[in-house]
Order: C-alpha cells, then structure tokens, then sequence
C-alpha cells in the first residue's frame, strides 16, 4: 500500500488556542472530546495547539460566544505569551461564530479568529484538487463569509445597526462611502457566486452523463467520519493509489474505480468524510461530490472501531446521509483498524459496573453482529485481515443487487470486458 505520509515542513508553525464550552447539551467529556478533535483539525491545517480553554455556560454567549471573564482571561493568556515573545497565530472556536461575536471577539484579543467551519473550510481549500472541488470549496467560503462581511466596516455602524445582511433593514446608519463599499464588495462577492453555481451546474452535467454512461453496473460507494480508513479500503480493492494519510480530510474529490471480484465487476466510489458540526450550508456544496454517494447501489459505511467516540461518529454519519438524501439504501457497515482496538480489562474482583471501554473485540462484535446480523464486517485495511471474508461479503451483496437489477445479463465478466471508466 502506497502511503504519502508528508511533513509539515514550515520552519515555524503557526501557534494556535482552542475554546470551546460546557453546556447543558454537552458535557465536559464530550467537549474535550470536540476539542480533540479541533486540535487534529488545527493539525491538519498545519497549526500547533498551545492551549485549550473551556467554560461551562448554558448557552454560548451571543456577544462574545464565552462570557466576559472568560475573554478577559483568554486575553491576559494572550498578552503573556506575547511577552514571553512566543505570540500566539489564532484563536480556534469550537463552534461557528456569527458576525458580531466574530467582531466583539476580535476586537478584544486582536488576533486571528476562526471558528470549527472557517477552519474546515480552509483544510478543503488546501485539499481541493480538482476544478470541481476547488469550484465547491470557493463557492463554500462566500457562503460562509458573505453574512460575515459587515464586520469589515464596523467604524461606520451605529448602535443597533443591525445583522441584516440584506438591503433594506438593518442599514439604517450604514449609508454612505462604507455602505458603498460594503454593498459593491457584496455584489461582486454574489457575482462569482453565481458564476460558481453556473460552473457547478456545467460540471454536474458532464457528470451526470458520465455517470449514465457507466453501463450497467451496481455502484457501491465507501462512506464514513474523516480518518477511518476509506481511501486505504479502496486502495486495498480497487489496487488504486488514492491519497491516504493520517490527516483529517485527506479525501475532498470522489475518485471511481472499477472493481472486479471473482466473476463481477462494479463501481466503487471513495468520498469525502463527514465530521460532527458540520453546517448543512458546506455539506450542499458538495452536492455534485455527494451525487456519487445518492446514486450509490450500495453503501459500505466504513467505521474506526479503534476510536473512542466510534458510535458517535456512526449517528452523525448515519444523520449526514438523511441530509443528503441518501438514507435507507442497503448497508454494510465495515468496522476497519481493529488491529488498533484497545479496552481496559476488568479484574475479576472488579465489581464496579462495566462499560463500553471494558468491552473486548469479541464483546463488541458479538453485540454488533446481534444488531445487524449479516450487515456488518470486522476488519483492519491496513494489516489486511478478514479481507477475503469482506470481499466474499461483498461480492454476494452486490451479485444479489446485479441480479435484481439486471436480470438479463446473466453474463457477469465477459459482457464488460471492453468496459473503461
Ligand atoms: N491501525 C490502522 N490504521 C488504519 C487502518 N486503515 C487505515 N488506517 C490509517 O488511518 C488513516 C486514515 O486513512 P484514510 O484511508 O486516509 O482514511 P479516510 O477515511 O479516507 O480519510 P479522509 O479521506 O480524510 O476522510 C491513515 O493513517 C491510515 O493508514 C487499519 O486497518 N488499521
Ligand atoms: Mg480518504
């Protein structure tokens, strides 16, 4: 297996702290468990995390998303270390922050700002490598910035003056030179928008034709969290060379292979990752990457048993697919890296009540294939075990499907033999 581990080979990276909140929702488990995640984010965007720091709060604050002693702390952090010459690049946000925390937040600790969705916007635009997924990501930014622009011209607005990004209300105050400025930098922000859109829509048409020409063949399309090992399972299958690394969101451009297992051929797609928190505005610019994922036959869900949070991220996975309107198709989940499975043995005289981290493999599996019967597989892409058994798995789904579909062609192999992708 082909693996480009690269280095971040920035002489000094940028220093980066995390904030995020306790609140009646979520606990302080689970937002150290965000927070984790937000680090490896920052990681994968090529940032060092120096410093985390959390508040308990019902809600996060509408003015300056943690409350003022918070900030106020954050910003004596700030100053320290600037002192101690070791200047801090940016301030990360566990949630996405609106336009005024984003304003009130900046102009308190001066330093970069960015929130958990400008900081998965900016690891897609370094990833992006086709026109496109660099047109989707482009397109994602405005989306995202255009409510935001305001900020820019806070000197010319009054008290009061409103969020309203549109015309009309909320712009009393805001009239004059600023106003002109803001209103020309909106109109040529939604000029490229649409020039994006209009692109987007060529592309999806030279797709969707691409797609129809595929001939007849089942689609079987690897979904999954970030990280799980989608890409090393279609490298395994497929015997491709698709970019794999231990780095959040390796993956932003659907590659299709052809895949032949025994006698069958059929498609298999490898796509982007889902993340927990991810706005539904970001998941609809991949609407053409997704396509891949809606018109799929089947769906190989493929799960890291090997992290703590495994459940979790099946739920939001499960939840992305609805989103995108591709819910209730057939599913195999694959639970990949159990090489990488660990649990805390319990003594015997042991009598406190066991959890899930007390589960064995066995254990686990045991649960699981009680849960979905045949619908599930225990494997470790990297190391290779029970590989055949999931091809076996697999190629009996997708026979079945082939057959329901295409019942005439009885001729599995040789009709496709001319076949190209
Ligand atoms: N221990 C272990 N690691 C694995 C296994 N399969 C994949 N990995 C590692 O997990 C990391 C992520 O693998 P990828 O194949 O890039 O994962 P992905 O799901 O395609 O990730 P994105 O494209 O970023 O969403 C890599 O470092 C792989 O080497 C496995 O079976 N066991
Ligand atoms: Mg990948």
């Amino acid at each position: 297996m082909a693996m480009k581990e690269f280095v971040i080979s920035e002489v000094q990276a940028e220093t980066a702290v995390l904030v995020g909140l306790i609140t009646k929702t979520q606990d302080e488990r689970k937002t150290n468990e965000y927070l984790d995640e937000l680090a490896f984010l920052a990681e994968t965007a090529g940032a060092v995390v120096v410093k985390r720091f959390t508040q308990k709060l019902d809600q996060a604050n509408s003015v300056t998303y943690v409350g003022k002693g918070k900030l106020e702390e954050i910003k004596q952090y700030l100053h320290d270390e600037e002192e101690a010459e070791r200047e801090v690049g940016m301030v990360i946000f566990d949630d996405e922050l609106s336009a005024k925390q984003i304003r009130n937040i900046e102009g308190e600790l001066k330093v970069k700002i960015l929130d958990r969705t400008s900081l998965i916007l900016d690891i897609f635009a370094m990833r992006a490598q086709t026109a496109n997924a660099k047109t989707q990501v482009e397109l994602a930014q405005y989306k995202y910035m255009l409510p935001r622009l305001q900020r820019l011209w806070t000197h010319l607005e009054r008290q009061g003056g409103g969020s309203g990004a549109g015309g009309g209300k909320g712009s009393v105050g805001l009239r004059g030179p600023g106003e002109t400025q803001l209103e020309m930098d909106r109109r040529i922000i939604l000029n490229r928008m649409s020039l994006l859109k209009e692109r987007l829509a060529e592309i999806d048409k030279q797709k969707s034709t691409q797609r129809k020409n595929r001939g007849r063949l089942i689609r079987v399309a690897l979904v999954g969290y970030t990280n799980v090992g989608k890409s090393t399972l279609m490298n395994l299958l497929a015997k491709s060379e698709v970019f794999a690394e231990n780095k959040l969101f390796a993956t932003l451009d659907t590659t299709v292979r052809k895949v032949i297992i025994e006698n069958l051929p059929f498609l298999l797609s490898d796509t982007v990752g889902f993340i927990r928190k991810l706005p539904t505005d970001l998941v609809d610019s991949f609407k053409s990457t997704l396509d891949e994922v809606r018109e799929a036959d089947l769906l190989l869900h493929v799960v890291d048993i090997s992290h703590p949070d495994f459940e979790e991220q099946i739920e939001v996975v499960n939840k992305t697919l609805a989103d995108i309107g591709a819910a209730g198709k057939p599913m195999i989940i694959v639970f990949n890296k159990i090489d990488a499975y660990t649990y805390v043995e319990k003594a015997e005289d042991d009598l406190t009540p066991r959890t899930k981290e007390n589960l064995s493999l066995e254990e686990l599996m045991k649960t699981w294939m009680a849960r979905l019967e045949e619908n599930c597989l225990f494997i470790s892409a990297r190391e290779r075990q029970n590989i055949e058994e999931m091809k076996s798995v697999v190629y009996g789904r997708v026979k079945e499907l082939h057959v329901q579909k295409y019942p005439y062609n009885d001729f599995l192999y040789q009709t496709f033999d001319n076949y190209e992708v």
